[in-house]
């Protein structure tokens, strides 16, 4: 049995993510089958749009192969993960420009690398159980899978207040921030599926999503304050600490206690690569700079130590090295993240993009 089923409905290709014990985790052998199915059905006439969704009950995706890259981390085996990242990032590149419809089932768990196989896409669709989030900084890791340019263009500085905290939001602030164009109900999305298989041509998507659409529920009450966007907006993570310790929501006091357990080195690496991809011209550029990052993370002793401490032996009790914001120095993330990037990921699908 293969981790991802493929398969054409009428004039729907149709893909399911079936990994549902590691909530559908994308390994390379996943990430190739996608891309593989996604550049016949570019080619193939008779199909007209794609619809993407997960097994399981507990989410669409949960990220990429975390494992995997530990493996070849410690075990020095970088072509591995430079593998991982090159066909990973080609993907979400593929998606972004992808020339039919791409119709996403965005329920329950949508982190990491399953954000890069569904924001990306042109037709976006989430649920009241949605939970989307960019959990990297956790594991010493950043936000990837072009979620440095999803992040820098989201509303009021909210994407760096996800990027940074790795927060998971609802259907409602995915919306606001464009990371989900439709809301549906998940009682009606086994329906909304049905009838998609059905549809005999582009034409009748759109009223057949609006058939089942509707009205998110509101947003968290922290999305709904002005302040997050105020303390994030400032240009170095001790500012923005600072600036939370002066705010009276006590929400804020939580967001200083979480980021505080956060890898020192990715909260400053990735603030600093969301500035900079906001000044980048596009999704492209964005995955250059994603790429050499994640080449250079990977390799550090924080990504090992994240996790291990989230994933292999779960005991949440990451030691981080430096272990503060104030022993990680301007020259060490200059190392990680120089000014200029040689663009080394090749983007190019021939004879399509
Ligand atoms: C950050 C991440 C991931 C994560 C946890 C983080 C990630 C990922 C998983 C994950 C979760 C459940 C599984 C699994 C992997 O967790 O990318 O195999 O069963 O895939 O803090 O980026």
């Amino acid at each position: 049995m293969s981790d991802v089923t493929i398969y054409v409905s009428g004039v729907c290709g149709r893909i399911t993510l079936n990994r549902p014990k590691a909530i559908n985790a994308l390994t390379l052998a996943m990430v190739t089958a996608i891309q593989t199915a996604l550049l016949t059905w570019a080619r193939d006439a008779s199909i007209h749009f794609v619809l993407v969704d997960g097994s399981g009950d507990r989410g669409l995706c949960a990220g990429g192969d975390i494992r995997a890259l530990y493996t070849a981390s410690i075990s020095g085996h970088l072509d591995e993960s430079t593998a991982f990242f090159r066909e990973e990032y080609r993907l979400n590149f593929l998606i972004a420009r992808y020339p039919k419809p791409y119709l996403v089932v965005m329920d329950r768990l949508v982190m990491g690398g399953g954000i890069g196989i569904s924001a990306h896409g042109s037709h976006r669709i989430v649920t009241e159980r949605s939970e989307l989030g960019m959990p990297e900084t956790a594991i010493g890791f950043f936000p990837d899978i072009g979620g440095t340019y999803l992040l820098a263009r989201a509303p009021e500085h909210f994407g760096t207040y996800l990027g940074l905290t790795g927060r998971r939001i609802g259907a409602a602030d995915a919306l606001r921030c464009r990371l989900a164009d439709r809301f549906v109900a998940s009682a009606h999305i086994p329906d909304l599926i049905e009838a998609l298989e059905r549809c005999a041509s582009t034409d009748s998507l759109e009223p057949c999503l609006q058939a089942y659409s509707g009205q998110a529920p509101v947003g968290t009450p922290a999305s709904q304050g002005e302040w997050i966007g105020r303390c994030f907006a400032h240009e170095t993570v001790e500012d923005i600490l600072t600036a939370l310790r002066g705010e009276s929501d006590p929400e804020a006091g939580v967001l200083v206690a979480e980021l505080e357990a956060k890898s020192p080195t990715s909260l400053k690496v990735t603030l600093l690569a969301l500035r900079r991809a906001s000044l980048l011209p596009s999704l492209a550029a964005c995955l250059q700079q994603e790429f050499h990052l994640a080449q250079a993370l990977v390799q550090q002793h924080d990504f090992k130590e994240g996790v291990r401490a989230a994933i292999i032996d779960k005991d949440r009790n990451p030691r981080w090295q430096p272990p503060t914001l104030q022993q990680v120095t301007p020259e060490a993330i200059v190392r990680l993240l120089p000014a200029t990037i040689e663009p080394s990921l090749d983007l190019s699908y021939p004879g399509l993009l």
